[in-house]
């Protein structure tokens, strides 16, 4: 594998599924929501209320469609809390940095500290993006995400795809190539924050229970894309069936029951709590109250056990002992039914600090009075 200065986020979905007609046995009827909801919209954000609910999914080894880190389901009381209804944009980023000067990590050169192995032309400021092969890959073959992701000198949230690339066209598009410090001074500057992942699968599951997506558990009902997500082979060959090679404007998609858009696919979404892809066999007092994270980022020694299982990054060698993973939910643009099957609420995933990338976004919360 060649030299990336970061280290690999992207062994991302190497946990896959079964063929395109496939249909899961053990999905449970999606229960439509015994009340209606009355959706409550107060300056582009929904109110959800305080609830509990089973987070997570069984894993089963003969359902492709559910991954070991969703495992055990656990139930978790959340207290009530607003929530945007789009993803973060590029117009609204852009109000922020106009504000503030603010500068994302990933305009900032790399330190010699945080990359001690890195060679000098890649410590320019850049982003992780995704770069398909020309030809068709069997991506199962190896786990070498590296074919898919290169890090390019100059991408950064208003270059998405690195020099000579804008968002001039883009700007109700979400906004991509943050880390979570970048998404949390955003949401402070905007009198928010980022939502806890007990949180944001709530609001995902949109008033359903248990069903397999934010709308039921029908992947594709009346024929009609219901996410942002990849058609076609991954990684080469991306049809983009659903009207989308990359980001769509925010919205683009049916809303859920609690009127929230993308909610699947789209971007990922960035969230406060750290990752770790065991986290949720800790728990033990069901239902736990409001549920935010381990406490601490996984250590580099945990990162070598559980990349064996494809749940997380390769620690990176000569860096501090923690690696910043923060959970990020719902899925991008990049999942694929056969390959990356996350555009699910259950589905969890990681954005490093380290390693911003085109995939991943976020969206904010606020406290319900
Ligand atoms: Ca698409
Ligand atoms: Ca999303």
């Amino acid at each position: 594998m060649k030299f990336a200065p970061f280290s690999i986020l992207v062994t991302f979905c190497l946990i896959v599924g079964c063929g395109e007609d496939a249909k899961d046995k053990t999905v449970l009827p999606a229960k439509e929501a015994e009340v209606a909801i009355e959706i409550i919209e107060k300056d582009g954000m929904v109110l959800v209320p305080g609830q509990t609910y089973r987070r997570g999914n069984e894993y089963n080894p003969g359902n492709d469609k559910m991954y070991r880190e969703e495992a055990p389901p656990h139930m978790v009381t959340v207290s009530g809390f607003w929530i945007d209804k789009y993803e973060v944009t590029n117009a609204k980023f852009k109000e922020f940095v106009d504000a503030t000067g603010y500068v994302t990590f990933a305009e900032k050169s790399l330190s010699k500290e945080e990359f001690p192995n890195a060679p000098p032309e890649q410590m320019v400021p850049g982003a992780t993006i995704f770069s398909p092969p020309s030809d068709d890959i069997d991506p199962w073959a190896s786990d070498d995400a590296w074919r898919w992701w290169s890090y390019t000198a100059g991408a950064c949230w208003k270059s998405p795809e690195g020099k000579g690339s804008s968002i001039k066209h883009r700007m109700d598009h979400p906004v991509v190539c943050l880390n979570a410090n970048d998404a949390q001074a955003y949401a402070q500057w905007a009198g928010k924050r980022l939502p806890t992942e007990a949180e944001w699968e709530l609001a995902a599951r949109g008033g359903l229970k248990n069903a397999m997506f934010t709308w039921g558990n029908d992947p594709k009902p009346d024929e009609q894309w219901m996410a942002n997500c990849f058609q076609g082979r991954f990684p080469a060959r991306n049809s983009a069936q659903d009207g989308y090679k990359g980001t769509a404007p925010v919205g683009s998609f049916p809303p859920n029951g609690y009127g929230l858009y993308d909610m699947a696919g789209n971007v990922w979404e960035i969230c406060s709590d750290f990752y770790r892809p065991d986290y949720y066999s800790f728990f033990k007092q069901e239902p736990h109250p409001d549920p935010t994270g381990p406490e601490q980022p996984i250590t580099n020694d945990e990162l070598q056990h559980f990349n064996r299982h494809g749940t997380c990054p390769m620690p990176m060698e000569g860096v501090s002992k923690l690696t910043y993973l923060h959970v990020t939910k719902g899925g991008s643009f990049l999942c694929h039914w056969d390959y990356c099957l996350r555009y699910r609420p259950a589905a969890r995933h990681y954005a490093e600090v380290l390693a911003p990338t085109n995939h991943s976004g976020f969206r904010c919360v606020r406290d319900a009075e």
